[in-house]
């Protein structure tokens, strides 16, 4: 049997309001994410650069996004794939100099598009000129102020300063004489310093003056170049509790269990009312207070410059009221939704989070800022083909290898773009992952010896890491690495399934998932769906399985019941993730239908 439309007319609880008149281009802008390691290569040497994006960005337009924003391209050993930053002024050879930068920005411009790069304020790497100068400089000096340097416990302190761990697994604190022999003068320079994340990224002091202004006048460099805007890393993190004081629960990237007051992201994607799912850090190390202030300064550092710069944070804060702080009035602009992008695919848990999202930012005036993929999390093609995956455990892995159980790809596909479509029809701003409007997947049969994410190693090769989600774009399906290079060369290995989902086979198939992306994204921007209004349509199907909202003249279906969903005879669809049947929405699958 299947389900059908309830014969009263549908009662809309109206959430969010439509934002009246002439509004800043970050609240509804669609912006993908260029990583660019992996987006194009322009000199062959299998990494992509700032040239090949520069020759590839009539594919954004094509597509129909507003903006992109880059991975970080800094100067940088890359121990954390540039988030390991020695040089903020400085573009890393791999990726170019600062004229390819200026070329590749001034085409974005040109073709309409914004420019959004990345700061990584928490950390620089240990080969940044401070770090280097901390080291030398030894305890008690002006240099090791900058970071975040203390004694050990114990009677020689053997023992690290605090019990913290870091987030790519093993201690978050490593002692300097561990590294560098700096006892020339016959004392042993038994201090630790911080790192949240791998040993060769030190966190910074943001206690420190000189940290702050260095900062703004970074800033200043980049805004001088016409970015219109930043994504700040680990914006949660910068400030840590007084007295750093120890924390029992355990660090690491997102991870499918839920376990209460743990600083891992832990989720098994079902979100309480507040949209809280478990896929927040918490702890001393993370969404202090103090915080507020870096952002409220770098507010007026913005203000200063014309066309709406803006602020985008990355911040794994939950509950969703929590996260909606770094997009008060004089603060951000933007905040990752990621309570969002844990939540599992079911109906009741995504009507929740979304609601929940949509109220908080409200509550500040803010628009909501939807993602599903991005280079830290198992793309949502794959993530959402895993099996079991409402019970929880796979529902948010940190990677998946040959050895773990392996997506259902055709329903990953399925939900994958059901999930878009359900997103794209949201009020507020949406972020897309390169290579996603491809429907491309992670690869989940790297083997090991190509991994490069240092939580890999740190994690003991327990989880496989962010590797698959990484994997150079595939452009052309008959060119060596399908057409990354020109020598057919790939820093990661591109898996065979990437032949179907190159740019050139997609853009050939009118039914194909890139042409389902570019028309929504051409329908959103029509119907005015970004600065549009959120109204659940509660009594649009008789099964709670099937979900409904307004929004303008747009009503959004999406059908998460076993049974086929019959549209009102006569319905106008406007975009539908497959083909209906016999006038039916299947089973995962979201359509877009004009309001009567
Ligand atoms: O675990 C997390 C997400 O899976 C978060 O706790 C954490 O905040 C996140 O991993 C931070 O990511 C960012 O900073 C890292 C870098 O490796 C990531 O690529 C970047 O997105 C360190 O700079
Ligand atoms: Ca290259």
């Amino acid at each position: 049997m299947s389900l059908s439309l309830t014969t009263t007319s549908p009662a809309a609880s109206i959430l969010h309001p439509a934002t009246e008149g002439a509004a800043e281009w970050w609240r509804n802008a669609v912006i993908y994410q260029v990583y660019p390691r992996s987006f194009a290569d322009g000199n062959g040497d299998g990494i992509g650069d700032l040239k090949g994006i520069t020759e590839r960005l009539d594919h954004l337009v094509d597509l129909g996004v507003d903006a992109l924003w880059l991975s970080p391209f800094y100067k940088s050993p890359q121990a954390d794939a540039g988030y390991d930053v020695s040089d903020y002024r400085q573009i890393d050879p791999i990726f170019g100099d600062l004229d390819d930068f200026a070329e590749m920005s001034t085409k974005a411009h040109k073709l309409g598009l914004k420019v959004i790069i990345d700061l990584v304020p928490n950390h620089t790497s240990d080969d940044h000129a401070w770090f280097k100068e901390a080291i030398e400089a030894g305890p008690g000096s002006a240099a090791r102020d900058r970071y975040m340097f203390r004694e050990g416990k114990g009677e020689n302190g053997e023992l690290p300063p605090n019990n913290w761990q870091s987030i790519f697994g093993g201690p978050a604190w490593t002692r300097v004489d561990q590294r560098w022999n700096v006892d020339a003068d016959g004392v042993k320079d038994t201090e630790w310093y911080l790192h949240m994340f791998d040993t060769r990224q030190p966190d910074l002091n943001w206690q420190n003056e000189e940290v702050r202004e260095d900062f703004k006048s970074i800033l200043r460099f980049w805004l001088d170049r016409g970015v219109d805007g930043f994504r700040i890393d680990v914006a949660h993190g910068m400030v840590k509790a007084e007295g750093l004081p120890d924390w029992d629960g355990t660090t690491g990237m997102v991870d499918g269990t839920k376990d209460e007051g743990k600083t891992q992201v832990q989720t098994d994607g079902t979100p309480d009312e507040d949209g809280s799912n478990g896929g927040g850090n918490s702890g001393p190390m993370f969404d202090q207070d103090g915080v507020h202030e870096i952002y409220r300064s770098w507010h007026e550092v913005m203000e200063q410059y014309d066309g709406d710069r803006a602020l985008v944070a990355e911040a794994w804060v939950e509950p969703l009221s929590r996260l909606a702080l770094y997009v008060r009035e004089d603060e951000m602009q933007q905040a990752f939704n990621f309570s969002f992008l844990t939540t599992k695919w079911d109906a009741a848990a995504m009507r929740t989070v979304i609601s929940a999202s949509v109220r908080e930012n409200d509550v500040v005036g803010a628009p909501t800022t939807w993602v599903l993929s991005n280079h830290d999390v198992v793309r949502h093609v794959t993530r959402l083909g895993l099996p079991a995956v409402v019970e929880g455990r796979e529902m948010n892995p940190n990677g998946v290898r040959a050895t773990d159980p392996q997506p259902d790809v055709e329903l990953g596909l399925r939900r994958a773009k059901a999930a878009t479509l359900q997103m794209l029809g949201l009020p507020g701003s949406a972020y897309l992952y390169n290579g996603e409007e491809f429907g491309t997947p992670d690869h989940t049969e790297m083997p090991d010896e190509y991994r490069q994410d240092p939580a890999f190693e740190r994690k003991g090769r327990t989880e496989a890491g962010r590797d698959g989600c990484r994997v150079p774009l595939a452009w052309e399906a008959d060119k060596p690495a399908y057409g990354f290079s020109t020598t057919g060369k790939s820093w990661l290995p591109q898996p065979e399934t990437y032949r179907a989902v190159a740019a050139d086979v997609q853009k050939a198939d009118p039914n194909s998932t890139f042409h389902l992306y570019k028309n929504v994204l051409r329908l959103r921007r029509e119907h005015n769906i970004g600065l549009g209004s959120l109204a659940w349509l509660d009594d649009f199907a008789s099964s709670t399985e099937v979900i409904a909202y307004q929004n303008g003249d747009v009503i959004v279906v999406t059908n998460f019941a076993d049974a086929p969903f019959a549209l009102p005879a006569g319905a106008e669809i406007l975009a539908s993730s497959e083909p209906l049947v016999d006038g039916a929405v299947g089973t995962d699958v979201c359509v877009w239908i004009k309001s009567a």
